[in-house]
């Protein structure tokens, strides 16, 4: 059964025009004026745009000893809600298991999705085990991007001569590497100090990751990546310390990403410090949210390119759960949600403000990230042939963002009673309408997974240094008989 799209305007990441939408069979089969289908969906005064990707989920994710609260089920269903059709989760073995063993606990949990998804690996310990299974994971199983954890010492980091081993991996393997950027062994400094000087609140988790040790992770990584000739994308970026280090490296023509979330943008530090321990303790995430003039900086880097995705690093956890850390603030689970609210916060935040165009708005919540990770335009786009991952926007639609009306499992929302105006009528996952208007119509296991290849020889033109300092051996007469 055919479905067309009628009487919208097209908006993807360089083109606004109106046009209809045929698809057939799960994917974009014409786009053009007057087309007929069994089915008809009115986009009548709205935006027709490529689903929104979220690069940067943890559903139902083993940390600080406890899961986090939204799996692949409700996670998904939350996506939809607010007009995302992809995300990225991460498969995260824990030190000393094998790649394959956790993508296996991946693939178990990740059947009840209800848009499809993909996953990026992370790289917790090092060995010649990972070093063998990542061929496997980027050859076979369509994993083209390894993130790498620079802070949670004693648990998920890794050091920089792992770094620097597994970056030269993933140079020959045309792998992509991905960081989060915070300086492990200082946060566990600043920690141990706030503690034993009886700062155990939830603002403290802040004191501790100052955006220096942001910037100088960033800076670090940036620097190994290019020594090692790998493309880097950095997650979370929340700071202009990390973003001036980004925009820096891309100005000299090394492939590097920015990916601030929208937490970042739009939440700001005083969070912790005005409100109760309950308030202060749901918003403890890492990197923290920052002050008003790194928010600031964040959304330039949208606005020149800089930075080049927004995400969520979706991760979420009850109010019980944070409790945890009641009396010890490096106990309270780090994360925060924003699955089903990134798009309509971003485009109330974004769009209505004339911060960022409405072709930068699906840049930066869709194109770019497909284009990064290898699946555009599969994903990402409004093209023939493309699948019929698709949001009709409503710019008149409005509500005010509950825990209540929320379809994410947790018992609070970070961006409760923020007003938002910009919002799904029909979002479709592959030609399946999920949401009608509010009206959810998602199906449990409707998702697949995406597979991704690996990048060719774009690996080697990162810059010129490795030809440059490339080892050469220097033919000498006069060597001393002995050393000193
Ligand atoms: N940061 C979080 O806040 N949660 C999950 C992992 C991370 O890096
Ligand atoms: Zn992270
Ligand atoms: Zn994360
Ligand atoms: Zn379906």
């Amino acid at each position: 059964m055919s479905k067309v799209i009628k009487n919208g305007t097209i908006v993807t990441a360089d083109l606004t025009y109106k046009a209809d939408v045929l698809i057939e069979g799960g994917v974009i089969t014409q786009i053009g004026p007057d087309l007929t289908g069994d089915e008809v969906l009115d986009a009548t005064g709205c935006y027709v745009m490529p689903g929104g990707i979220d690069p940067h989920t943890h559903l139902e994710m083993p940390f600080m000893g406890t899961y986090s609260t939204d799996d692949f089920e409700s996670g998904t269903r939350a996506a939809l809600s607010g007009g995302t059709t992809m995300v990225v989760d991460f498969a995260l073995p824990s030190p000393g298991q094998g790649l394959l063993d956790a993508l296996q606990m991946w693939d178990n949990k990740s059947g009840r999705a209800a848009c499809d998804y993909s996953f990026h690996m992370a790289v917790t310990w090092w060995g010649e085990q990972v070093f063998d299974e990542m061929e496997t994971v980027v050859r076979d199983r369509g994993i083209n991007t390894f993130k790498h954890f620079m802070a949670y010492k004693g648990a998920l980091m890794v050091n920089d001569d792992e770094l620097y081993a597994s970056f030269n991996r993933l140079s020959e393997l045309g792998g992509i590497a991905m960081v989060h950027a915070e300086n492990g062994d200082v946060v566990a400094e600043l920690s141990a100090k706030l503690l034993a000087a009886g700062n155990t609140g939830p603002e403290a988790h802040a004191y501790s990751r100052p955006p220096q040790v942001e910037g100088e992770a960033t800076n670090r990584a940036i620097m190994i990546a290019d020594m090692a000739g790998v493309p880097l994308y950095v997650v979370h970026t929340s700071c202009e310390d990390s973003h001036e280090a980004i925009r820096r490296a891309r100005m000299q023509g090394k492939r590097v990403w920015g990916e601030p979330l929208i937490q970042h943008l739009t939440l700001d530090e005083s969070e912790y410090f005005n409100a109760d321990w309950d308030h202060a303790a749901r918003r403890v995430m890492s990197p923290p949210f920052r002050n008003k003039q790194h928010q600031d900086s964040l959304w330039a880097g949208l606005q020149s390119g800089s930075l080049s995705v927004v995400a969520t690093d979706h991760c979420a956890f009850t109010t019980e759960q944070k409790r945890y850390g009641v009396g010890d603030f490096t106990k309270i689970p780090n994360g925060t949600g924003g699955l089903e609210d990134r798009m309509p916060m971003l485009w109330t935040y974004g769009v209505n403000t004339g911060r960022l165009t409405m072709n930068e708005f699906v840049a930066v919540t869709s194109t770019n990230i497909a284009k990064i990770l290898n699946c555009y335009p599969k994903k990402g786009a409004v093209l023939v042939g493309a699948d019929a991952d698709l949001v009709v926007w409503d710019p008149e639609k409005e509500k005010t963002i509950t825990a209540e009306s929320q379809v994410s499992a947790i018992d609070y929302n970070v961006f409760e009673g923020k007003h938002v105006k910009g919002l799904p009528r029909f979002t479709l996952t592959r030609g399946h309408v999920a949401v009608h208007d509010g009206e959810m119509r998602a199906q449990e296991g409707h998702g697949k997974f995406v597979k991704r290849a690996p990048n060719g020889s774009v690996n080697k033109a990162l810059s010129s240094w490795k030809e440059l300092t490339a080892p050469r051996p220097v033919e000498r007469s006069g060597i001393p008989a002995t050393g000193v």
